[in-house]
């Protein structure tokens, strides 16, 4: 992979699998995904590529290559007549770069996933978050709301979050009231009510999807699901013992990420734009996750787990459990891997995963990596 020099100054891949051409008559959809390296841009981008889009993803500068998450999807960015998956760079902090691609691709669809999206890291950060998050999307929104003048067809998908329910309980649906309980949840509020004033101010065609938690073997290792199931397979192979945790009682609802990116997409294919609840209905600790997760290894999580207070956030949000009967009903959707096997999928990704690296470790090459 390397960057390429052609005039739009972007890397160019494609789906590796079959090219699905558009029907006779028919144009290719195109769509453009912000956020398109992280965990659900990767999953929308195989989606989207499955159903015959041309797919363009904004990136961000790195001082490492940050596509990781794509590479399996990388085609020779010379052979133009594959390519379908083309990335350019852009940031959310940065308007122009924003309005130049939406403007220059006028995109059927705009799937804004891009957020600095760790939640305790928010209080870390919380002007960049809100910088980010908050008015990153109304920038995008401003650059779609001017490019409709052209094409006034433009569809916009808003990645909201349960995390904007904060402290109200359980069950939590579209009409739940937000009590938002971070600098990330408050700027994630701010970005569903700017989408929805644009819906309702310009006519624009946006939607707000309000997903729950949703994991997968592609998962950041410093969410809670990832970095236990890397734990145990570190732990499995021998390459770790102890694992440090924060509150093990707070509660979700956990789906797994590739059924979630489709109900992204249905919203988009509706008659009128709306705002959806995504979730299993279904809620677990994060003991529950450790317990399934070691247990699936064959381990006892209370011989290896230390809690530290570091991991404990200045507020938390201690329940959270999705309604999502509106997007059953008027979507369709419906989950399809439920809470044991999405664990189990993941525990065994990661065994696989600490048993490369233990060759690695064994040989001399690498270091035996610390937990993040
Ligand atoms: P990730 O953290 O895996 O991915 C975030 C993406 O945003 C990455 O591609 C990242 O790029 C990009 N990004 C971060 N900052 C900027 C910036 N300044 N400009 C441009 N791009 C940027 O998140 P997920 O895939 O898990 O989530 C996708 C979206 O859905 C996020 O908005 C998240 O807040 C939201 N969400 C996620 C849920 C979940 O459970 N996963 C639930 C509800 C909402 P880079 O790779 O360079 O870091
Ligand atoms: P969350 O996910 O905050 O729900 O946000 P995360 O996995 O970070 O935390 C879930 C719960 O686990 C507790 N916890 C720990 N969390 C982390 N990260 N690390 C620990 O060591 C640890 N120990 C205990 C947390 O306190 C929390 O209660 C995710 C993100 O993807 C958001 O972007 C998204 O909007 C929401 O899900 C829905």
């Amino acid at each position: 992979k390397e960057e390429n020099g052609s005039a739009a100054g972007a890397l160019t891949l494609a789906a590796a699998g079959a090219q699905i051409p558009p029907s006779i008559g028919e144009q290719r959809k195109v769509a453009l995904i912000t956020g398109i390296t992280g965990q659900d841009g990767s999953y929308l981008t195989e989606f989207l590529l499955s159903k015959g889009y041309e797919v363009h993803g904004l990136i961000r500068r790195s001082s490492n290559f940050n596509t990781a998450r794509l590479d399996h999807l990388y085609v020779d960015p010379h052979n133009h007549a594959k390519a379908r998956m083309k990335l350019h760079y852009a940031d959310l902090s940065d308007a122009s770069s924003l309005r130049r691609w939406v403007d220059s691709l006028l995109p059927d669809e705009v799937y804004n996933l891009a957020a600095q999206s760790h939640v305790a890291v928010s209080f870390e950060i919380p002007d960049y978050t809100a910088d980010v998050v908050a008015t990153g999307s109304l920038r995008l929104l401003e650059a779609v709301k001017s490019a409709t003048r052209t094409k006034p067809s433009i569809r916009y998908y808003q990645a909201g979050s349960s995390e904007m329910f904060g402290s109200t309980p359980p069950p939590q649906s579209e009409t739940t009231p937000f009590h938002p309980r971070s600098p990330y949840a408050a700027a994630k509020c701010a970005a569903h009510w700017y989408t929805v004033n644009y819906r309702e101010a310009y006519g624009l065609f946006a939607c707000n999807g309000i997903l729950f938690n949703h994991e997968s073997p592609r998962r950041g290792e410093n969410f809670v699901t990832r970095k236990i199931t890397r734990a145990v397979g570190r732990i499995r192979v021998g390459l770790q013992t102890r694992l440090f945790l924060g509150n093990l009682s707070a509660a979700r609802d956990w789906g797994f990420a590739g059924d979630y990116v489709e109900a992204m997409w249905l919203m988009l294919q509706q008659e009128r734009p709306g705002d959806y609840v995504v979730a299993t209905e279904e809620s677990h600790t994060v003991e529950e996750f450790l317990q399934a997760a070691f247990g699936h290894a064959g381990l006892d999580w209370k011989d290896h787990v230390v809690i530290d207070k570091r991991y404990f956030r200045p507020a938390e949000v201690d329940s959270l459990k999705g309604d999502s009967s509106k997007a059953r009903r008027e979507l369709g959707w419906k989950t399809k891997v439920g809470f044991m096997e999405l664990v189990k999928m993941m525990v065994d990704q990661d065994v696989e995963l600490a048993k490369r690296e233990k060759v690695l470790v064994d040989a001399g090459y690498i270091d035996s990596q610390q937990q993040p």
